[in-house]
């Protein structure tokens, strides 16, 4: 397996998704739909969407291919979830929220257009992420039940916009503590990266067992993920990063860097991804590429 041209063929997968599953920017009201594509077609790693590839084809064997009998295509779920993480970003760029006018590299869409596009362009993908998911696995209804359950729970109140709350609160005290931070990053990051492997499983035919195990890595995934993007944020500068560098510790933000150190935040983050490595060993599966793509994440930080 050459990890470099799977994961290239995984994120042409994404691009042609996005372009055929998001409605046209010329779609009346063409100011909102050209907001939409504006903050998708930015670009961005497509972590999450490529997990769902990648982990339906654990189970099911490429599908760039004829898929056998009775399975779904993954592309539809890998474009929700996306479109969903996109809408994250919108609104948590947006002056209420995080203020950024940086994101993928480009203006940020209340930047670029205006507060309320950017606001309608967040709440228009958080929907269409759903209608994707409803529409394109109707000829399954058990399996598109499950996906709509999982995207929901991994964004809803108690997971994404949970931790996003919780994050919001975090920054108006001097201290948040060890658990607060736990909370809020096994929540904002971990649920959508355990979403697309979980996604991906129930695309892919996997037994309950291989569901439970795909949460736990996504868990251990999501710490490592968050971890090292809170190293980058202390390490990196902006133009490397496509986002503002150096933001947390202007704002004497809690994060992981600030409560154990860099060095320690390293070997935290190190742990995690050695633990995400080693749930993924359980699975039945040819799990080289998953293993490739944690260990490639951890090298930013090494
Ligand atoms: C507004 C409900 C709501 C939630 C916002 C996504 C988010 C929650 C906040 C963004 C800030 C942040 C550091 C979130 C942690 C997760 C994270 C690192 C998101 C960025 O994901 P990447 O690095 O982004 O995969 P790209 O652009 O590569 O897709």
């Amino acid at each position: 397996m050459d990890f470099a041209s799977e994961l290239k063929r995984h994120v042409a997968r994404v691009e042609r998704g996005l372009d055929q599953f998001v409605p046209r920017a010329n779609t009346r009201p063409a100011r909102l739909h050209t907001a939409m594509r504006y903050s998708l077609e930015a670009g961005g790693k497509r972590l999450r969407p490529v997990l769902v590839l990648a982990t339906t084809e654990l189970f099911s064997g490429s599908d760039d291919a004829a898929l056998p009998a009775g399975k779904a295509d993954a592309l539809a779920a890998a474009v929700a979830i996306e479109c969903l993480h996109t809408y994250s970003l919108i609104h948590d760029d947006l002056p209420c929220m995080d203020n950024d006018d940086l994101r993928r590299g480009r203006a940020t869409a209340h930047k670029q257009f205006d507060e309320a596009t950017a606001l309608l362009a967040g709440d228009a993908l958080l929907t269409h992420a759903f209608a994707l998911l409803a529409e394109n696995y109707a000829a399954q209804p058990q399996l598109a039940t499950a996906l709509v359950r999982a995207l929901a729970d991994a964004a809803g109140s108690r997971r994404l916009i949970g931790g996003q709350m919780e994050d919001l609160l975090a920054e108006k005290k001097a201290d948040a503590t060890a658990d607060e931070l736990e909370f809020i990053h096994l929540n904002k990051t971990a649920a959508m990266i355990e979403a697309a492997l979980v996604m991906g499983g129930l695309i892919g035919g996997a037994k309950e067992g291989d569901i439970a195990t795909l949460r736990r890595a996504g868990r251990h995934l999501g710490l490592a993920f968050q971890i090292i993007d809170d190293i980058l944020d202390a390490t990196a500068d902006t133009a490397t990063l496509g986002k503002t560098a150096g933001k947390d510790a202007k704002a004497d933000k809690t994060t992981f860097v600030k409560l154990h150190g860099v060095d320690a935040a390293r070997s935290i983050a190190h742990e995690n991804s050695a633990q995400a490595k080693s749930a993924m060993k359980n699975l039945e599966g040819e799990t080289v590429f998953l293993e490739s793509l944690i260990d490639t994440m951890a090298a930013r930080i090494s």
